[in-house]
């Protein structure tokens, strides 16, 4: 089983990343079959316009929805082959966008469980709402942000969230056992690691390391794990008796 992915944005070139490394291998190994689709080649003016003037004024344009609906139908008319039980089969829409929903590790999961994706990179002040209502009568739609910051458009986001999806695929990445002690798959962030030399720069690698008390070291990386998440993103943590109870900082 293969996931197909289809983007569309008025920047196509933008996405060339998905070429390279374990994504590009992905593709080529055909675990991924990704298609990408420029907005404009949907716009039939001369100019091949696709923004214009916001209705009651403001800053910026705001893309048209006519490009965007023949765009989104070309995708769901050339998607996935009909299936067996002829039972029309269309992608989760994702448009991204600073006023979505946190993209998170979870949703990067219940993706990546779906056969078919699509991302509407918007540009500009946004995209006309009406694309949202039309889009939503006839796929799952979900608006999805990755973080509280702006991005000038819907491209930089599609290749994080493509990359975080792809990578849970079956198959993408070789070490499983990678996957699971990971930051963001349990709760916590990820305890502090080090390689050879034991010594480097006048700073030595902490003694449990070296010693081979397995559970030792266990118990270490889960304090590290609490200490750090605790300092970086305390908004990750249970409240706080309960944190020190976890880390055994409780008072006796
Ligand atoms: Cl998903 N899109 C845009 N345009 N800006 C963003 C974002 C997404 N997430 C954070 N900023």
């Amino acid at each position: 089983r293969s996931l197909r992915l289809d983007v569309v944005s008025i920047f196509p070139e933008y996405l060339a990343p998905l070429d390279l490394s374990l994504i590009g291998k992905a593709r080529r190994d055909g675990l991924i079959d990704l298609h990408v689709h420029d907005l404009r080649d949907f716009a039939h003016d001369r100019h091949r316009t696709v923004d214009d003037s916001p209705y009651g004024g403001g800053a910026g344009m705001v893309m048209k929805p006519g490009p965007w609906s023949e765009a989104l139908g070309h995708v769901l008319a050339q998607g996935s082959p009909p299936a067996e039980d002829h039972q029309p089969r269309v992608p989760t829409l994702i448009i991204p966008g600073p006023g979505g929903e946190p993209f998170t590790q979870q949703i990067a999961r219940e993706l990546s469980e779906e056969p078919w994706l699509a991302f509407a990179c918007g540009r500009y002040e946004g995209i006309d709402e009406r694309v949202y209502e039309w889009a939503g009568e006839r796929m799952p739609v979900r608006v999805l942000s990755l973080g509280d910051y702006v991005l000038n458009g819907g491209e930089v986001a599609v290749l994080a969230m493509v990359e975080a999806v792809a990578r849970l695929l079956p198959g993408v990445i070789g070490n499983v056992e990678s996957l699971v002690e990971e930051s963001h798959e349990d709760g916590l962030l990820e305890y502090p690691v080090y390689t050879k030399p034991a010594e480097w720069d006048g700073r030595a690698v902490p003694d449990v390391l070296l010693g081979g008390n397995h559970r030792a070291i266990a118990a270490w990386r889960r304090e590290q794990r609490i200490q750090r998440t605790a300092q970086r993103r305390p908004d990750l943590l249970p409240p706080t008796a309960a944190t020190s109870a976890l880390s055994g900082l409780e008072e006796r």
